[in-house]
Order: C-alpha cells, then structure tokens, then sequence
C-alpha cells in the first residue's frame, strides 16, 4: 500500500493527487469524477498540469466520502461549504435527506448486460435484455429488471465508473423497452384515465412509465405526456383531457420557488382533479402539500390504483 511521506508535500504544501488518495481511501477516478462531475473540490494545477490538492480539498473529500455513505446525494453535498460538511459529519442527525434503500446485488444476467453496455455493445446488450424481460410481467420487469439496473447504473455514474455515453445507452433502451410495454396494452372504452407527467425541470421519467405500464395494464386510460411540463401546461392538459387523476413524479430536491409552483398547481388542480405524487420517502414536498397524495412505491402505487378501480365500480 502506498505510504504518504513527506516529499509528497510540495513547497506551497500542496499535495499530488497518490497522497490524497492515501490520505482518503478514495479511488483516484472518484476523485477526478467528483471534481469533473459536481464541482465538489477544486483541486489546482501544477505547472505541468497535474492536480495539486489543498489541506482544504482532502478535508472535504474525506467529508464527502462519509457523508455519501450515509446516504446523501453528492449534488446536494457539493453546494455546501467545508465549514457546513465538516458540521454535518459529526452531527448524528442529517439535516437533509435523500433516503435511498439498499438494493440487493444484480443478477449474473444483469451484470452481463451491463458489461455489454459498457463496451458499447448495442446488439449484445439488447439481447440480453430481451432474453432478461421476454418471460416477465409488467411488474416484473420494473421491480426485477429496471429499477435494479438503473440503481446500479446510478451508482457506477456518480462513483465515476461507467461514463455517461453508456449511461445514455441503458436509459434509451430501458424507456423503448417500457413504452413499447406501454403501447402493447388495449384500453377498454370509457375506462377511467389517469393523466402523467412530471413537472418543469424534474427530468427522472422512469417513475410516471413504470406507473404508467402498471396504470394500463391495470384497466385504466393512460394519457402518458412525459416529463419536464410547465405548471400552466399540465393545468391546461388537466383541463382538456380531464382525467380522473392526475399523477406527478419529483425524484429531485426542488427549490423553493419550484415548491411554491407546485402549490399553485395543486391548489388549481385539486377542486376537480385529485393529484397523486410519486416521489422517494420523506421529501419535503409531502410536508408542504397536505391536498396531494405522496406514493413512495411501486407496490404503494398499484395498491391504490387497485382501491380505486374497486371503490368506482371500475
Ligand atoms: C436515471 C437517472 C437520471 C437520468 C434521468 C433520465 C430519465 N429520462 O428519467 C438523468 C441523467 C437525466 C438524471 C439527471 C439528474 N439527476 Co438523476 N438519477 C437517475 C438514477 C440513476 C435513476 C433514477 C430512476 O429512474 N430510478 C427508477 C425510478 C422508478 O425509481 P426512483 O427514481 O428511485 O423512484 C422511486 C420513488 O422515488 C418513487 N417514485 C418516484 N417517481 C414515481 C412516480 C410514480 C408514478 C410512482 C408510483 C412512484 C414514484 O417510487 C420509485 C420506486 O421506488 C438515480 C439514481 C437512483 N439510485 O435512483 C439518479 C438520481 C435520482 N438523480 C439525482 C440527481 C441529483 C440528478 C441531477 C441533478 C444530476 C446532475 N448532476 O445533473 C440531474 C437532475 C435532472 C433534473 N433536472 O431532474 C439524484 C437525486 C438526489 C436528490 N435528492 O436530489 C439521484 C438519486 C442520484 C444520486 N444519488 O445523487 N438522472
């Protein structure tokens, strides 16, 4: 193992990034994705145009390191300074919160999937993942199947393990493979519809497909808009479609001026139309909107949908 002796201290007392992975435990890719990725350190360059690292940097990253395995987003942890890491580090209590389950280890097939993928092997890739989702149900695939692997995907991402280009791979063909789930299943004449989008600026599109497939297969009309809508345009899409509910996701923090946005919407919307929120537990935004309703699950979200088929003779 390598040790940090003093040579490795420059005379500014900057240290090379061997030291500072010494020092931190962290792989140097990490290092360099954090840097690249999040802006969260800083490192500067030496005349030859390697990173030199300050006492400062190596106290953030042994910050971050910790914090992340706490569970905590690295976006949300690089805006903060070192004085508030350094606090929220010995503090017991987080002070916010991106609560994300554990995920068991994937399958030997999935694995191979996303070796395939990170060789940018497009037809093996897409093999496996139709030998993988072919036998299964709707449900099937998204909790056994999807989900899993863009956990997995997120975590190689944001460790700095697998680069963005196959990163986009498996996301095209995750939503091909669920909109095509999507537009596989008929819709019985005046069944009841449930509208779905997400709101401005909330990209994550995964939670409305898989509510969606799920919705449809269910008995349900589903008026599937996609993600990133304008508050005025999903008010007008309430009204020109008039569903029966209308069903948003938000996986990501919102600010407060998105959170006053959704507020409005949901005080507009409501009176007529009951609005369902899919969203990870403990957002701020349950607190904030008391007429909507929070589903944290798949599993929650087909339940309910299930009691309103019932409750509605559906
Ligand atoms: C894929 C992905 C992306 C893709 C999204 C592509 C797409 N078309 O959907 C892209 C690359 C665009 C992206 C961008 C960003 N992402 Co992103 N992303 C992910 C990733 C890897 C998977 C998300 C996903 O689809 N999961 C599958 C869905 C089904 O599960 P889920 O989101 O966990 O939702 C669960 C619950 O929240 C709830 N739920 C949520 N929605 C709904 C809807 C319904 C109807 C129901 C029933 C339930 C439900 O049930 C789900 C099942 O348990 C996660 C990592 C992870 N571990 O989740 C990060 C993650 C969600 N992203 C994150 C972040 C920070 C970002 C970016 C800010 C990154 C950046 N540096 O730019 C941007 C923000 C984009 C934006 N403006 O919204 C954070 C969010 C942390 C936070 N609290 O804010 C995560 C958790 C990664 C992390 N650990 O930091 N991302």
């Amino acid at each position: 193992m390598y040790r940090f002796i003093v040579s490795d201290v420059s005379k500014s007392g900057m240290l090379p990034i061997r030291a500072v992975v010494a020092l931190t435990g962290l792989n140097p890719d990490t290092i360099r994705a954090w840097e690249r990725r999040y802006g969260a350190i800083e490192p500067v360059r030496s005349d030859g145009g390697t990173r030199q690292f300050s006492e400062e940097d190596v106290t953030r990253l042994i910050c971050l390191k910790e914090l992340r395995e706490r569970g905590y987003g690295l976006q949300t942890l690089a805006e903060l300074t070192t004085t508030e890491l350094t606090a929220m580090r010995h503090s017991q209590k987080p002070t916010i919160q991106t609560p994300r389950p554990t995920q068991p280890p994937l399958s030997s097939d999935q694995q191979a999937y996303l070796d395939s993928i990170e060789e940018l092997d497009v037809g093996a890739a897409l093999a496996r993942l139709k030998e993988m989702s072919d036998e299964l149900g709707n449900l099937q695939l998204i909790l056994g199947v999807a989900i899993p692997i863009m956990w997995e995907v997120g975590r190689r991402w944001s460790e700095g393990t697998m680069g963005t280009a196959p990163e986009h791979l498996v996301r095209a063909q995750l939503k091909s493979l669920m909109t095509s789930r999507l537009e596989q299943i008929d819709t019985a004449p005046g069944a009841r519809r449930l509208l779905f989008t997400t709101p401005a600026g909330q990209l994550h599109e995964f939670g409305i497909l898989a509510g969606s497939v799920l919705a449809k297969e269910a008995g349900f009309d589903v008026l599937y808009l996609g993600p990133d809508l304008p508050t005025e345009d999903i008010i007008w899409s309430v009204a020109r479609s008039n569903p029966d509910i209308l069903v948003l996701s938000v996986v990501r923090s919102m600010s407060e001026v998105e959170m006053q946005q959704m507020e409005r919407l949901v005080d507009t919307v409501s009176p007529n139309v009951p609005v369902w929120i899919g969203c990870p537990p403990d957002h701020p935004l349950a607190a904030r909107i008391p007429k909507a309703i929070f589903i944290s699950s798949i599993e929650d979200f087909q339940r309910a949908a299930a009691t309103l088929l019932a409750d509605q003779g559906g």
